[in-house]
């Protein structure tokens, strides 16, 4: 095996060499895999139809160091797996030019925020990056720090406090920018509704809580003329890199890639046609650029996110690893497309030129490409930021339209179930809510277990907890009724066959 590293200089032969981008024009906020596998590829596709090199990233990492020293020793550049059925491929992306941890770089970040060659910032710092409360306003606690550090940025403080939150990095850069009010775009790529509209909402929060008064008015000016906040569909499956997958592609080219990411052949990205300055030629790479991305939007985070969590956790449950095993277990490809077919489906309008139908069973090929990995752990992640994106919605109109979804009320109970298993068996749950679930599963005393948590694989105690869960505030539409409740109460025992 090769120790060799992969870098802008040490290229393999036999493999097309990446974009060297001449200049950074944007910055990226919470490079993670999908990031590299999904924008980072449009970008540099882009800068090869156009030749147009301008457009280099820099990478903003969130709460830990691991990409930037991944990849700040390989000069950025990374390899992309792309695991078909069929066949894989690898290519090599440069577009990223490099990555900064605020932790230790938030002057760097703030200054290239600032600087009139980049025009547009991205966003993938996952739903529980935008610091929301419940009731979707911003978590003034959860950013306090920023907003000192704001506050002091304004007073020309000459030492620059580290950035706590992306939303405070975000708004401290902007301020920074607000001085010369050169026109930025910033273009959330996570997976909520109205992305946009939800961005902007929580900056002007941050902006207004930490600027208050005539003290913000240049920030409040520069956001109202110069900065869009577009809305934007992404869509591709990527799951964690293995250690295998790493070996592999090292093999493969002769260097190893510390930086590598794995996708499914599949990537769609629609953006909302709405820039405050020069962007990529997305387009040329195949994204869509449109006035309304909101039917894609709903049509993605109900029919395939949706899906994905419903899978996700009855899989996890049933004993299956990979979304890829749950999806071909028939009873939950069943409820699958019950959830799918019959719940989200009806309550979508199809986007210009889509077939949902076909776009449904398409979604359930490719949760069966075995060879992603995509395991059901990682989609049951952060279940309490999710679930209302992805069946709220659909659990809202169903009951405005007067059905009770059977599928959402499956779902429910698997994810139910799932918190309450984690919990009573100590393991826990990824989620950043996790001590409210474990309070609420925890206040009910099950018979059954020496250790004091219960009976966990027994459903002793079940219907108190998941009925407890389901009330946890902002999780279900308000409009849900007690009847609803029951029926997700009655699938704890479908979920634990
Ligand atoms: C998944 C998504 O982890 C999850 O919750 O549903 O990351 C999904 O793979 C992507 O949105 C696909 O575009």
């Amino acid at each position: 095996m090769t120790d060799d590293r992969l870098h802008r200089d040490n290229v393999p032969v036999g493999i097309d060499a990446p974009v060297m981008p001449t200049a950074v024009g944007i910055v990226h906020l919470g490079i993670g895999a999908f990031h590299r596998a999904h924008q980072a590829v449009y970008t540099e596709r882009a800068a090869i139809a156009t030749g147009d090199t301008s457009w280099g990233i820099l990478g903003v990492t969130q709460r830990s160091a691991t990409v930037r020293d991944q990849l700040r020793p390989q000069g950025g550049v990374y390899a992309v797996l792309t695991a078909g059925e069929q066949e894989s491929s690898v290519e090599l992306i440069g577009s990223v030019v490099d990555v900064a941890y605020p932790a230790e770089e938030t002057e760097r970040v703030l200054a290239t925020l600032a600087a009139p060659t980049t025009h547009v910032v991205t966003l993938t710092i996952t739903e529980k990056g935008y610091a929301r409360r419940p009731d979707g306003s911003l978590d003034l606690d959860a950013v306090a720090g920023d907003l000192e550090a704001l506050r002091a940025d304004a007073r020309g403080e000459t030492s620059v406090r580290a950035a706590g939150s992306a939303i405070g990095l975000l708004v401290r850069g902007l301020a920074a920018r607000a001085a010369s009010g050169a026109p930025i775009t910033v273009l959330t790529c996570d997976n909520m509704v109205d992305n946009g509209r939800v961005l902007e909402r929580l900056l002007r929060q941050a902006a207004d809580a930490g600027l208050p008064g005539t003290e913000g008015d240049t920030l409040r000016g520069f956001l109202d003329a110069r900065v869009t906040f577009p809305c934007s569909m992404v869509d591709r499956i990527v799951p964690a890199t293995t250690p295998e997958q790493r070996d592999h592609v090292a093999q493969a080219l002769g260097v190893r890639d510390e930086g590598l990411v794995v996708g499914e052949p599949f990537a769609q990205w629609v953006i909302e046609d709405r820039f405050a300055g020069p962007r990529p030629a997305w387009e040329a790479a195949g994204a869509t650029l449109t006035k309304d991305v909101a039917p894609f939007e709903q049509a993605k985070l109900r029919l395939l996110n949706g899906t994905h969590s419903l899978v996700a956790y009855s899989g996890w449950l049933a004993g299956h690893a990979t979304i890829a095993a749950a999806v071909t277990d028939p009873v939950i490809a069943q409820r699958a497309r019950q959830y799918l077919f019959e719940d989200a489906l009806p309550t979508l309008t199809a986007p210009d030129g889509l077939d949902l139908h076909q776009y449904g069973e398409q979604i359930l090929a490719r949760f069966a490409n075995p060879h992603t990995g995509h395991t059901t752990a990682q989609v049951a992640m952060d279940g309490t930021q999710k679930i209302p994106f992805r069946w709220g919605g659909v659990l809202a109109d169903a009951l405005a339209d007067g059905r009770e979804p059977a599928g959402v009320a499956f779902g429910l109970a698997a994810w139910a179930e799932f918190v309450r298993r984690r919990t009573r068996s100590g393991e826990g749950v990824d989620d950043p809510r996790a001590e409210e679930l474990a309070a609420v599963v925890t206040a009910f005393e099950v018979p059954g277990g020496a250790d004091g948590l219960g009976d966990v694989e027994g459903l002793a105690g079940a219907e108190e907890d998941v009925r407890a869960l389901l009330g946890l505030p902002g999780l279900l539409p308000e409009s849900t009724p007690e009847s609803f409740l029951d029926a997700v109460a009655a699938e704890i025992g479908a979920v634990n066959r």
